[in-house]
């Protein structure tokens, strides 16, 4: 389990991981191919694949270029049961625990775990959270779920909770993909003090401040899609001020 144990050394070590999300929808082989060499050069730690809804063909292909192009490890961050690649490295396993729809709870994961045990995908259980940040999301919509509340940081914290409890390893909080605010520092920072478990927030992350709010309030991985699609000078920038994070003493 060399994701998950990189992820829980980050942690432990009180230190910062940035995961550059690509979405297969979103990009041609040559800006995927483009993206993953700035990617080798901001020494981002890990790469997602991966969507709520992928609607073309290309989510085997961007694997394929990153293993081929590139060491750092690939994780699959599925819409569905059908966003599956053996080739990548590890897979989030997302129990949708903000949400009250049994298929993204349990159901995906029947269908998936029979092709996942005869795969080597390092298998990450995850709990993943959707936070309302103020207009619906793909993900929220094609979930049927409703998002936690912007400003109830308490819930978030319960729901992380029982996630935990539950034996889940990692909790993803996510505001969506091009969310037009990121998850607010308080519910992060409620999160942080309510599990041990290492926190992964995305989700209209847009800017190395943002980036950096969020660690602060005690996120341990930090994703980033969209605004890196759109400007992948970015990555670089966002990347760097991640990892070279020190925690304050006071
Ligand atoms: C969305 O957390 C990811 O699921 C990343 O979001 O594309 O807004 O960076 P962005």
């Amino acid at each position: 389990n060399k994701v998950l144990s990189r992820i829980q050394a980050f942690k432990n070590e009180q230190k910062k991981a940035f995961a550059l999300l690509i979405d297969p929808d979103n990009v041609d082989e040559l800006q995927c191919i483009e993206l993953i060499h700035l990617a080798e050069s901001a020494q981002v730690d890990f790469l997602f694949v991966g969507g709520s809804l992928i609607t073309g063909n290309n989510l085997s292909r961007v694997v394929e270029i990153a293993k081929s192009i590139s060491q750092i490890p690939v994780v699959l961050f599925p819409g569905s049961s059908l966003h599956i690649d053996t080739e990548a490295d590890a897979i989030l396993f997302l129990s949708l625990i903000s949400g009250r729809n049994p298929d993204f709870l349990i159901g995906q994961h029947i269908l998936a775990a029979p092709i996942l045990k005869r795969s080597r995908l390092e298998i990450l259980p995850t709990g993943y959270m959707l936070v309302d940040t103020g207009k619906q999301t793909t993900a929220s919509f094609m979930s049927g779920t409703t998002p936690i509340p912007y400003d109830k940081p308490a819930v978030a914290a319960c729901i992380a909770m029982a996630g935990e409890m539950l034996g889940l390893q990692l909790i993803y909080l996510d505001g969506g993909s091009g969310a037009e605010k990121p998850i607010s520092p308080q519910m992060i920072q409620a999160v942080r003090k309510s599990v041990d478990t290492p926190i992964l927030v995305g989700g209209g992350i847009n800017s190395a401040e943002k980036a950096l709010q969020a660690v602060r309030a005690g996120a341990d991985v930090i994703v980033v899609g969209n605004a890196i699609e759109k400007d992948p000078s970015l990555v670089l920038e966002i990347a760097q001020s991640v990892k070279n994070f020190v925690p304050s003493l006071l």
